[in-house]
């Protein structure tokens, strides 16, 4: 066949087109079923020889980076895992792509904690799931955030802090500040849950220490039964101890939420169970609200909320707490800087208040770089991929768990100069005279449909428990004690190892007394 030479040119063309689509198409199908790069993983035991070695698993993680790329994949057991350790795709799965990630993963730790996923934080996404963090949310604005009465409990709770500091200090006394700490929280958390507290020494308190800690040293970490649920036909001994915390904590939710049952009214509400309880009423009457799912928001789901909101409470605040003050006795200087800052903005007449919070930048930056430097959550609580999608170039398969190390994005070089040192002063602006965020990798509290409920009442205590407390004292440890280990207990929370602390009535404080 001869072709002219007028068609020459068309057909050049057609081929050019066609080379140049088939270019595109191979193009963008490479760039979504890119896979993450893969940890090696064999059969039934997944990526888990990759995993062993002296290191937590957030340090891991994070060192795993420098050979497998920021973001990885792993086997836990049949689990497939994608590892997330930089803020650009950290957001864009809390985020951008918040509702597709916004799953949980069944495990069987959470499921023993949470009566098979009824709470808010471990619960998969649903109808329900977004209900009932509506109402919680709803419930803790109404008694949160600018609540002058939560402002006063807390007030009172860090006075009493202080008197009991006194009077080991009066007798030369350290102290490990754990058990008070957590009192102290715990009963802002009981006044805005339940409208009761507890005095020192008080059994129910000292049964909630012991069981909340049991909790904590046993759920979601990672551990063998959550990667391998068959191992739960073995005698467990975490397990074990796990079922019989959660026994002891459902007893003592169970009564007081039978307590509240039985008073409510619709016309006063005391507290935060009142309001769920008037929601649940509500939503109850309310026809268009029962088209939930299965059992719409039945008693269970309250009561693990409830469970939530405490154990959240107390034992991400106290945790804060004690890295804080572990911290200030490695760096008097800063202590020092916030002293001052103190003296000069709120003097020694009275006691600091959530109003002081605008004149204290240093201490607000200190309170902002213990938590970058010692994140509560260092891989927050997996997600879960709910249809296929993509994070960067690299495809995800519905299912696909994903886990944001939180530890690295805190801990970026590029992000952060000198990420292992302390240094409030980066969150300070170029005058130091107000605050700033110097990197967009920093998100202590989570971010997306799935942001942390108690971000404002953390804040509001962690700065008035500092405040009132570094007001009147400096604290350090005793001559020739060991300084506060820093490495921290891997967990569901990261916690500090147990140190004590000498707190020092500071001498402005106890002549300004005595004048008085
Ligand atoms: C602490 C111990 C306890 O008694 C109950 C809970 C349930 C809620 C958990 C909490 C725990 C630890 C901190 C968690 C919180 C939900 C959200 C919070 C995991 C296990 C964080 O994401 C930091």
């Amino acid at each position: 066949m001869c072709l002219s030479t007028s068609t020459m040119p068309f057909l050049w063309c057609l081929c050019a087109l066609v080379l140049l689509s088939l270019a595109v198409l191979l193009w963008t199908s490479r760039r979504t079923s890119l896979e993450p790069p893969y940890l090696p993983s064999l059969p039934v035991i997944g990526s888990l020889l990759s995993l062993m070695g002296p290191h937590p698993p957030h340090v891991l993680f994070k060192e795993l980076q420098a050979k497998y790329g920021a973001t990885y994949s792993l086997k836990l057991g049949s689990h497939k895992v994608i590892m997330v350790n930089h803020h650009t795709h950290a957001k864009e799965v809390l985020l951008k792509k918040g509702k597709v990630f916004a799953g949980r993963p069944r495990m069987v730790t959470t499921d023993v904690l949470t009566r098979n996923g009824k709470d808010i934080a471990f619960g998969d996404y649903s109808a329900t799931w977004r209900f009932h963090r509506r109402i919680v949310h709803g419930a803790l604005c109404m008694f949160g955030e600018g609540s002058t009465s939560l402002e006063n409990i807390i007030c009172a709770e860090a006075q009493s802090l202080c008197t009991l500091l006194s009077e080991t200090s009066a007798v030369g006394l350290s102290l490990d500040l754990s058990p008070e700490l957590t009192r102290a929280v715990t009963n802002v958390i009981c006044t805005l849950c339940f409208h009761s507290s507890y005095s020192r020494g008080d059994p129910e308190f000292e049964a909630m220490l012991h069981y909340s800690q049991g909790i904590v040293d046993t759920v979601a970490k990672d551990s063998l039964v959550d990667i391998f649920p068959w191992l739960q036909m073995f005698p467990n001994k975490d397990l074990r101890l796990l079922k019989h915390c959660v026994s002891i904590r459902d007893q003592l939710l169970q009564k007081k939420y039978d307590e509240h049952k039985r008073d409510y009214s619709d016309h006063v509400q005391r507290d935060l169970v009142d309001a769920l309880l008037r929601a649940k009423r509500n939503a109850e009457n309310n026809t268009a609200e029962l088209s939930l799912g299965p059992g719409g928001l039945s008693d269970d789901h309250l009561l693990m909320t409830v469970g939530d909101i405490f154990g959240a409470g107390v034992e991400t605040t106290t945790t804060v707490l004690k890295w804080a003050v572990a911290y200030l006795i490695h760096h008097p200087q800063v202590q020092k800087r916030i002293q001052e800052e103190l003296d000069q903005k709120v003097g020694l007449e009275r006691a600091p208040q959530l109003m002081d919070r605008g004149s204290l930048p240093y201490l607000e930056a200190t309170i902002r770089e213990v938590l970058r430097i010692r994140p509560v959550a260092p891989l927050f609580i997996p997600h879960v991929a709910l249809s296929d999608t993509s994070i960067g170039d690299f495809s995800v398969m519905k299912g696909t768990r994903v886990v944001i190390n939180l530890w690295s994005l805190h801990h970026d070089p590029k992000e952060w100069p000198n990420p292992d040192s302390f240094e409030p002063a980066r969150f300070l602006n170029s005058d130091a005279s107000g605050l700033s965020i110097p990197s967009p990798s920093y998100l202590p509290f989570g971010a997306g449909l799935r942001v942390c409920l108690g971000e404002a009442l953390a804040k509001m205590e962690l700065f008035l428990f500092l405040s009132t407390v570094l007001q009147r004292f400096t604290l350090a440890v005793r001559p020739g004690d060991p300084l506060p280990n820093l490495e921290g207990k891997f967990g569901v929370v990261l916690q500090p190892a147990k140190y004590f602390v000498s707190a020092l009535p500071r001498p402005c404080w106890d002549r300004q007394k005595s004048l008085n």
